[in-house]
């Protein structure tokens, strides 16, 4: 009996304690407290950003509880984590970071820990100590690759295979791991690596690095592997204005599976595109909330990927997301 007037009143404790809880709230949450984030987004690069973006504002709106606080770091390390420093000095309950670089985030990441501020990270993974932030949410890029290369291979390997490479952000995950996976499936193959250079996985870039690959190397080049599709993209107009035609004179593969992408496959002008998926907002959301109500996370979730041919782009298409 006593225990369960024990109980009873840990119960009635816990109702104060909510009701404390509800009385912060500042509309919508569903009567808890508004929790405010920063998010340090890298840019707006691509068609995939995008989405992340839009997919992101969708699942911290004031609707689901949130106030979300957005940076764009227009790519410059430098300006991101400046953000992530205005997030500190700020108080918000929570930080979110899709790292333009791997690197140079211990310190701030130190700051946050001291500060008492969970730090989450999305797309992006980074080198800092583990213990530096709670949990990773995103794809797995390494994989990425090596499906990308893995169809190189098959289709290219034992023809003798000239690529080009047009690679992601220098010092980004995406662009070291996709590298990684790719050169491990071709590796052994009959496809060498005339030229590799960064178009920053923007099509603007994209199409200019590619210009200066078929300026320097003509009609040598059989393959093309584009980190993303804008850069795919980008390059479609370099190797048209060349006199090439691309799918055909050069062979594409490339990565993310926007609708643009995706489109370019189904038309012929690509050849593969292996997919990233840019819709983690829900999912960031969920492990944001569970962080800071002291549940237990994952310290790693990864996103699932297709990836496709022709056929399988047209299937795709019509009911495409992003
Ligand atoms: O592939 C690219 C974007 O980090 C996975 O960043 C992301 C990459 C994506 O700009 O299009």
């Amino acid at each position: 009996m006593k225990k369960l007037m024990g109980a009873i009143a840990a119960i009635g404790l816990m109702a104060v304690a909510l009701t404390g809880c509800s009385a912060g709230a500042a509309g919508g949450g569903g009567g808890h407290k508004v929790i405010t984030v920063g998010f340090a987004q890298t840019g707006s690069e691509s068609g995939w950003r995008a989405a992340n973006t839009q997919s992101m504002k969708e699942a911290f709106s004031s609707k689901n509880g949130f106030k979300l606080i957005f940076n764009a770091a227009d790519n410059k390390p430098e300006n991101q984590i400046a953000a992530v420093h205005s997030f500190i000095n700020q108080g918000v309950d929570a930080i979110v970071i899709a790292a333009v670089v791997t690197t140079g985030w211990d310190d701030v990441l130190k700051e946050a820990k001291d500060a008492k501020i969970p730090v989450i990270l999305e797309d992006r993974t980074i080198d800092a100590d583990p213990s530096l932030y709670a949990s990773w949410i995103g794809d797995d890029f390494k994989k990425e690759g090596e499906t990308a290369g893995g169809w190189a291979a098959s289709t290219l390997g034992t023809t003798a295979t000239n690529m080009v490479v047009l690679e992601g952000t220098t010092g980004s995950a995406p662009a070291i791991d996709r590298a990684k996976g790719f050169s491990s499936s071709i590796a052994g193959t009959s496809i060498t690596t005339l030229d590799s250079q960064t178009g920053n996985f923007t099509r603007a870039d994209g199409k200019t690095v590619m210009e200066g690959f078929l300026q320097k190397y003509g009609n040598k080049i059989n393959l093309l592997f584009a980190q993303n599709d804008d850069m795919g993209l980008g390059a479609l107009d370099a190797i048209k204005a060349a006199g090439l035609t691309p799918g055909k004179d050069i062979k594409i593969v490339s990565i993310d599976g926007t609708k643009d992408g995706l489109t370019a496959l189904s038309d012929g002008q690509f050849n593969y595109v292996v997919e990233c998926n840019p819709l983690l907002g829900d999912q960031v959301a969920s492990v944001v909330k569970d962080v800071i109500a002291g549940k237990k996370v994952d310290k790693a979730y990864t996103a699932k990927d297709l990836a496709f041919d022709q056929a399988a782009a047209k299937e795709a298409l019509p009911t495409r997301k992003y």
